[in-house]
């Protein structure tokens, strides 16, 4: 006993620092206008459950003060370390789901058309709706002809974005410059939008000398520090808690900015999920968790990925607002999106959106989804739910585009997207030197000696070794 309350006092002192550092902050965080006080049946009100507001509860003297009786609300709730929880003579488990599932907003239906009944306020300019059209083009377009230039050899590995288009683009287009996006692999077009030329991804691609990475990594592992984009990195959902990081950081410096990591439904099953949403709670880091869930993680179908309703129920678990949004809506993703950043910044504080859409492509170069899906379930996607082509038709019927603006466009993307796939091949590989660069100020004893073996090793079997690699 004694050692429970010696405890809850101590937890108590950080408490009250955090309350200190919240001020320091200027957090504006206000619960008065919080969506979840009056539609939460269970809870009577945040109060009884947030740290931020512990100190709204009794003293142990005012309580001496306060009558025994049963219906005393004081004695009916629990004063525990980080607010009062409510009492219940009911014995009732927590049901493992709702009997209805979370509803998805959107906009716009298959055929382009606003819903009826929506309370939609045009915020989208047609300078905005019409880049975004362009760039949702450009990706699928670029996609393709990227990921034929593999088939024939030329680009060892590839990943498509197909049938998420709209997440891409229509993320990137609610956000600022300034907001720092920490992408899994199937983001580039968030880069695209941010002005990355195909040149650049091609040179990526090829590995060739500038390509930023100098050739070391697998081609879609791109990265911009002009454009606020961290390198892609292989391993599923690490990005998570960085991303919780860098927002804890700009929230220190007080900027105006966020962060946006985007992650895959099968990336939520990795602890780096569960970790960064937490952190990202309990830090109020201006972070935005977008999560593409696309029914499947290679060949891993979400049904046996998780038994939640999918991923937006456990941003409440972790006390993080949260929507979920029809992907494949473009206009649905830009207000979300747009809404979001607004709390993340103004109010300092983790939003998370899960995005519902399908991956319309192979995994990767390296899948045939063909063997694990039926063709019907991607056709659909692929036809009646193309987010390229609902989003044409709603901007079509504003006037905002026509077909010979769209024979223009593919026509003189198709071309430079040719030119920068052979102006990147032409380009030299980078020196093998390269290869033992930028980790050391100088290098210790065994990289020397790796890259002298290296070397010799070249020399005795050249047939074995690119050619074209500067050595
Ligand atoms: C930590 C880790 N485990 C496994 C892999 C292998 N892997 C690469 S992609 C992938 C599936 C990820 O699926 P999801 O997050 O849904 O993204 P999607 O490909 O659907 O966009 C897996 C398991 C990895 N790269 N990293
Ligand atoms: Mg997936």
């Amino acid at each position: 006993m004694a050692i429970w309350f010696s405890r809850s006092r101590n937890i108590g002192s950080q408490l009250q620092k955090c309350m200190k550092t919240r001020e320091f902050l200027g957090s504006q965080t206000s619960w008065t206008s919080s969506p979840f006080q009056s539609s939460s049946s269970n809870v009577t009100s945040p109060a009884l459950f947030l740290p931020n507001l512990r100190f709204n509860s009794s003293t142990i003297s005012e309580k001496q003060l306060t009558s025994d009786s049963d219906d005393d609300p004081q004695v009916q709730s629990l004063d525990f370390p980080g607010g009062r929880v409510p009492y219940t003579s009911e014995m009732k488990f927590i049901w493992e789901s709702s009997q209805n599932r979370v509803p998805c907003y959107r906009v716009l239906n298959d055929n382009g058309e606003l819903i009826r009944n929506n309370n939609f306020q045009q915020v989208m300019s047609k300078e905005i709706a019409v880049k975004m059209y362009k760039d949702m083009l450009t990706l699928q377009i670029m996609d393709n002809m990227f990921y034929e230039a593999q088939r024939q050899g030329r680009i060892s590995f590839y990943m498509t974005s197909f049938g998420e288009e709209a997440i891409n683009i229509a993320s990137a287009a609610a956000l600022t410059k300034d907001d720092i996006i920490l992408p899994q692999y199937r983001e580039h077009g968030v880069l695209l939008h941010r002005g990355f030329t195909l040149l650049e991804f091609a040179n990526q691609c090829l590995g060739n000398k500038a390509d930023y990475g100098k050739g070391r990594q697998m081609p879609i592992h791109y990265g911009s520090n002009k454009h606020n984009y961290f390198n892609v990195s292989s391993p599923i959902a690490t990005q998570l808690p960085q991303a919780a990081g860098v927002a804890y950081s700009l929230k220190m410096e007080k900027k105006d900015a966020c962060v946006v990591t985007y992650f895959g439904d099968g990336g939520t099953s990795e602890g780096d999920f569960h970790a960064g949403l937490n952190f990202a709670a309990v830090m109020e880091a201006p972070v935005i968790f977008i999560c593409r869930n696309n029914g499947w993680a290679i060949s891993t179908n979400i049904s046996e990925q998780f038994r939640s309703d999918g991923i937006v129920l456990k941003g409440q678990a972790y006390g993080i607002r949260s929507i979920r949004i029809d992907g494949n809506d473009a206009l649905a993703v830009y207000n979300a999106i747009h809404a979001a950043r607004d709390m993340a910044v103004r109010e300092q504080r983790p939003i998370l959106v899960e995005a519902m859409t399908y991956r319309v492509g192979h995994h990767s170069t390296s899948d045939d989804s063909t063997k694990y899906r039926a063709l019907d379930e991607i056709d659909y996607w692929k036809m009646s739910r193309n987010p390229v082509s609902i989003f044409k038709k709603w901007i079509e019927s504003n006037g905002w585009w026509s077909e010979t603006e769209e024979a223009e466009l593919r026509g003189n993307i198709r071309k430079e997207v040719l030119q920068a796939i052979q102006v990147a091949e032409r380009t030299e590989k980078p020196p093998l030197a390269e290869l033992f660069s930028d980790v050391y100020d100088h290098p210790p004893r065994n990289l020397q000696e790796q890259e002298k073996q290296l070397r010799e090793t070249i020399n005795r079997n050249p047939q074995n070794y690119p050619s074209d690699v500067p050595v």
